[in-house]
């Protein structure tokens, strides 16, 4: 079981889609019988990242606990997906060279910054172009898309249900699960 669990780590822009589609994958993949752990930017910044911000090396920090913690449930035999802004090129190779370069699968949400801040789910775009909230990725902070993704998929022209079917297609393919 555990050589064939992956993580499949989203990265975009915050209102990208990257934990919907994170959520969505998990559901599809635990109807098909695979052990599955989403791990959630947002979320472990409530617990084990709680001490971080969001500067550079900060980010960097919470990305690589992100990895460590990917690395252990892919040894436990769950398949990972990951959900982290991670904008830094450097830091997602980090990352895959933690979680291990054959059982990482890089997918770019490339939902455009105007969608997203459209969209402004929890009103932060607002409060980061107001200028209450500082390094706020694509408004303040930088956002390095990745070179080489194993996809790329933008939220605003593809639905949530075939976004999933692209994603386990693409996995099934890379014979990741
Ligand atoms: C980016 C921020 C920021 C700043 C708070 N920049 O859409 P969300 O709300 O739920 O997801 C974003 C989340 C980003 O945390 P990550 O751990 O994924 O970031 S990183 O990988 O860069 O470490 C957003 C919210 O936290 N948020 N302030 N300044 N996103």
């Amino acid at each position: 079981v555990a050589a064939s669990a992956h993580t499949i780590w989203l990265t975009g822009l915050s209102g990208s889609g990257k934990s919907t589609l994170a959520c969505g994958l998990a559901a599809r993949l635990t109807a098909r019988g695979r052990p599955c752990y989403v791990l959630d930017g947002d979320q472990l910044r409530r617990g084990l990242s709680r001490d971080l911000g969001f500067g550079d090396l900060e980010r960097r920090e919470n990305v690589r606990r992100a990895a460590e913690v990917a690395r252990l449930f892919n040894e436990a035999g769950f398949v990972v997906l990951a959900a982290l802004v991670s904008p830094r090129r450097a830091d997602r190779a980090l990352a895959a060279k933690i979680v291990g370069p054959s059982r990482f699968v890089e997918i770019h949400l490339a939902t455009p910054l105007d969608v997203c801040e459209r969209r402004d789910v929890k009103g932060l775009y607002r409060q980061a172009r107001r200028g209450v909230l500082p390094d706020f990725t694509g408004v303040s902070a930088p956002y390095e898309a990745p070179v080489d993704p194993d996809l790329v998929l933008d939220t605003s022209r593809i639905d949530l249900g075939p976004c999933i079917d692209i994603v386990l297609n693409r996995i099934d393919q890379r014979g990741s699960l």
